[in-house]
């Protein structure tokens, strides 16, 4: 994973458990002297140990953490790319650009970026239906940014989320409601 989701997870965890927290999941799931460099690539590993040790403090599900992980991070993303968020003027538009711009585009600035394969279709007006996969699977987290975005744009939406890859599946489906604007 690129050194950029770890630097959101801090702002997150610096934001909501303190500075001190942060400092101690480094001490116990880092390498000594450990600094994320957002274009650089860390194990995804140590992604998962340090959502394991906030699920812990807050004793919360793993998967919890990763899908309101996934929630904050769309701003960090969107702040640290505005060039690419400004591209959507609305929720239905920068969902069915995810996989052929927005992720393009990180191809494009990061060497190497560890993405989902994403494909979205319009099943019928006001419905989404996306397609992910990913040997990370991080569908929650994908989940959290689809709600994210939809804060972003102050769009409500709804997920079903019912074919997963954690129940065994090849891929995971999405099932967006997007509300009327
Ligand atoms: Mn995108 C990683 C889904 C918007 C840039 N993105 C991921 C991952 C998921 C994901 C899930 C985790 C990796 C995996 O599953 O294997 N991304 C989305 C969704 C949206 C999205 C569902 C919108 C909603 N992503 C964005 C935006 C940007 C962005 C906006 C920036 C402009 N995404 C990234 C980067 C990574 C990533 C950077 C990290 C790649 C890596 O760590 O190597
Ligand atoms: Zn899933």
């Amino acid at each position: 994973m690129k050194g950029i989701i770890f630097n959101v997870l801090e702002d997150m965890v610096v934001e909501q458990l303190g500075m001190e927290v942060w400092n101690e999941l480094l001490q116990s799931h880092t390498p000594e002297g450990r600094v994320y460099v957002s274009a650089k690539n860390y194990d995804a590993g140590e992604l998962f140990a340090m959502a394991n040790g906030v699920a812990l403090r807050l004793n919360m599900p793993l998967q919890d953490v990763v899908k309101a992980f996934g929630q904050f991070l769309f701003k960090g993303l969107a702040d640290r790319h505005l060039d690419v968020v400004e591209r959507f003027t609305d929720f239905t538009s920068l969902v069915m650009g995810i996989h052929d711009v927005i992720h393009l585009e990180v191809n494009k600035l990061y060497q190497d970026p560890s993405l989902p394969t994403i494909s979205c279709r319009i099943s019928r007006p006001g419905h989404i239906e996306m397609n992910y996969n990913s040997p990370r699977k991080l569908c929650l987290c994908a989940e959290g940014l689809l709600f994210g975005a939809a804060e972003y744009f102050d769009q409500a939406i709804n997920i079903t989320h019912a074919v997963c890859m954690h129940k065994g599946a090849q891929q995971c489906i999405l099932h967006i409601e997007v509300a009327d604007e």
